[in-house]
């Protein structure tokens, strides 16, 4: 996978030679390359953003200097007329362009399971107040296939953070990225029907006084799957219901329906409802 950022705070990425992240990248599995935005200005200032059209506060970064990034960095002339170029979307190895944004659908695990199928990204970080909306829509306008994401219900001061969290969302899910790949398919969030992962435990069996539940001790897998699987749905449905109201009923199984019942859900439906 090729993985192209641009941002005013590149550096910010050398981070990515660490740990897992920095071995797929010795290994070849991905490659990265952190962009100057200001690389792609022509005054001395080598300013990005100006003063939002309309009013208000603070700055938005301006869509000369990334387009003419974006343009070489995609591969896309300069004059390249809308709404003709529809091959750029089929070809497998299209880039797809990515700008994290506060004001943007949610990024989802589904998401970067559908983003670690992708041949090469392209991430534009926003800084200050965003980026002028132009930008995507310029693109999509010339058949890229353009994402806008937010990592979550909260303000950052910039992109930054939150591409670094999609990367490593999407990474992971590479082959080869990770030593066990079952892991991935046992994890919160993976799969039609997700809910939060069980608690996990390891040695001693007692610690301090805390004895680990005695069933995960017992020898009888049967149990220890039913036992991890009622935690999982007794912890969603406490800390995110919104997940179980989102279950496909007929995916439960019976001991599934005994436990949601008893959490004050019912289950005829096509989705769970809690009552109440
Ligand atoms: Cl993608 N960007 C910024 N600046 N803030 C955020 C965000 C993104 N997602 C949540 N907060």
């Amino acid at each position: 996978m090729d993985i192209d950022i641009v941002s005013v705070f590149p550096e910010y990425f050398d981070v990515l030679n660490l740990s897992l992240f920095g071995k797929a990248m010795e290994r070849g599995l991905v490659t990265v390359r952190a962009h100057n935005l200001r690389d792609w200005t022509h005054d001395v200032h080598q300013s990005v953003d100006d003063t939002p059209v309309g009013g208000g506060a603070g700055m938005v970064m301006k869509p000369e200097v990334w387009a003419e990034c974006l343009d070489e960095l995609l591969g896309i002339p300069a004059d390249a007329p809308a709404n003709t170029d529809a091959d750029t979307t089929t070809a497998p190895d299209a880039p797809v362009l990515i700008f994290p944004n506060p004001s943007a659908p949610l990024f989802t695990q589904q998401d970067a399971t559908e983003l670690s199928h992708a041949g090469h990204l392209v991430f534009g970080c926003g800084r200050y107040e965003g980026y002028d909306a132009r930008i995507p829509q310029y693109y999509r306008a010339r058949g890229v296939d353009v994402r806008e994401y937010s990592i979550g219900d909260y303000v950052l001061n910039g992109g930054e953070v939150a591409v670094s969290v999609m990367l490593e969302a999407i990474t992971r899910l590479l082959p080869g990225f990770m030593g066990n790949a079952a892991s991935i398919v046992e994890e919160s969030y993976t799969g039609a029907n997700a809910l939060l992962e069980h608690s996990q435990y390891t040695k001693p069996a007692t610690w301090r006084g805390m004895a680990v539940p005695p069933v995960l001790i017992s020898g009888d897998h049967g149990k220890v799957d039913r036992f991890r699987r009622d935690e999982a749905l007794e912890k969603t449905s406490r800390l995110r219901p919104d997940l179980i109201a989102h279950l496909d009923c007929a995916a439960l199984d019976k001991a599934d329906r005994k436990t949601l019942i008893a959490l004050g859900w019912e289950v005829s439906g096509a989705h769970p409802r809690k009552l109440g």
